[in-house]
């Protein structure tokens, strides 16, 4: 092994214990919890040898010279925040396993042609802005003032939130890399789904990732008293919003099929108005997001879900309105990166297959510099994005020797 699975397990565990105390591996973005998290990452950075830096989209780099500092840079890494209760291996593996390559290929005299930049990319799951990698986003140069703008419920802008972490809204341009700017990224991540699990696989090489589109869905009522008013007098917010929730849950199983998954899900409300026990309610927010291969399935899910509702809607007397938040197109994963992923698998032994990744990550945004790929290691049960996310020592330990063969032969060819 070239790579030292003890210090990469250790380093994991220590950072997924900085977490919300009242919450188990939680590390949101823009906390002071994840400020922690950046603060010894930085030093992690630095004791591995890597010249480090904040750009003004608010990533983290740690840099590693090649020889020939003319070629574009290959990089690696993924995200350091969590969603809520969901963190204590979901994006940090990426950046762990990312650190422990560069600091194993110092240890191994092992110096690329192309410089290497490890990465935690900021704000990789959705925010309190509503918005999910941004850091990735600013990367490729579309981190739009509009989303700049965003406020959440504390009434800050994510611009604001920003310049928090380190960033500079005012000098985006400084962050921004173009198409072909770098020779390849590479991330490592828990698969968050059976396949790998189920069929006893070390590696998923992945093809690429599913389109992913969010909508705000704002459904008014009418507030009345709750004791006073008959059932057929009342326009029940919260009513459409059942009735949304289960279609939304209806129409993705009857589209989805196995040579083309699609899943919805209302993951989030907000916003109930007035949220009295003894009132009616008038106003709610919901944001669904559906996910799949087929971008133009993905792209009308939700106005057929709206339009199909419409006539109940009427009956209620409810009036729906839906404003797009994100839309992400799916992202194929390069071929070239993909093959080097397999054939190293092969040459160290490691079973695996292909498989495509439902999840986002930030390569939807990297892969517009150049020739993305990412690595997939199972996980317990498939589960992610809940404090039972887990995988074994042993698993991680192949998949950042996979990956640190990969980046070898990567520079080679890239
Ligand atoms: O939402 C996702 O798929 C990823 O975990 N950010
Ligand atoms: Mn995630
Ligand atoms: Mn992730």
């Amino acid at each position: 092994m070239s790579t030292n699975a003890e210090r990469l397990w250790s380093r994991l565990t220590t950072l997924a214990t900085k977490t919300e105390p009242d919450r188990p591996w939680t590390r949101r973005s823009f906390t002071p919890t994840f400020l922690d998290g950046r603060q010894w990452l930085a030093e992690q950075f630095e004791q591995a040898g890597l010249t480090v830096s904040i750009d003004t989209g608010g990533n983290l780099i740690g840099r590693l010279a090649g020889r020939n500092p003319s070629l574009p840079p290959i990089l690696l890494g993924s995200h350091s925040d969590s969603v809520p209760s969901g963190g204590r291996f979901d994006g940090i593996l990426g950046v762990i396993a990312a650190l422990e390559v560069a600091q194993s290929l110092q240890e191994c005299g092992e110096q690329l042609e192309h410089n290497l930049e490890v990465i935690d990319f900021l704000a990789e799951e959705p925010s309190e802005f509503g918005l999910s990698c941004i850091g990735s986003r600013a990367l490729a140069g579309k981190l739009d003032d509009t989303m700049l703008a965003a406020t959440r419920a504390d009434g800050t802008t994510l611009g604001e939130a920003l310049r928090g972490v380190g960033g500079d809204p005012d000098q985006l341009d400084a962050a921004r890399r173009g198409p072909n700017s770098i020779a390849g990224f590479l991330e490592l991540h828990i698969e968050q789904g059976k396949t790998l699990e189920t069929r006893q696989l070390d590696i998923g090489v992945v093809t690429g990732i599913a389109a992913i589109r969010r909508t705000r869905v704002a459904v008014t009522g009418r507030a009345d008293h709750a004791g006073q008013t008959p059932m057929r007098d009342r326009a029940d917010a919260l009513v459409g919003a059942a009735r949304l929730i289960d279609g939304a849950y209806r129409a993705a199983l009857a589209a989805s099929t196995p040579d083309m998954p699609l899943v919805a899900t209302i993951g989030r409300v907000e916003r109930i108005r007035p949220n009295a026990a003894n009132a009616v309610p008038a106003y709610v927010e919901l944001l669904l997001e559906c996910r799949s291969a087929d971008e133009a399935a993905v792209a009308t899910f939700c106005d057929d879900l709206v339009t199909r509702l419409a006539p109940e809607f009427e009956q209620l007397g409810l009036t729906i309105d839906t404003e797009v938040v994100s839309h992400v197109p799916a992202t194929p994963c390069a071929n070239t990166v993909q093959q080097v992923i397999a054939e190293t698998a092969q040459a160290l032994g490691k079973s695996f297959c292909s498989l495509p990744s439902g999840a986002g990550h930030d390569g939807m945004f990297v892969s517009h510099l150049g020739p993305f790929g990412m690595i997939f290691v199972p996980c317990l049960d498939g589960r992610s994005h809940t404090p039972e996310e887990w995988l074994e020592p042993e698993q991680a330990a192949i998949g950042v020797e996979v990956m640190y063969e990969t980046v070898k032969r990567l520079d080679r060819v890239l």
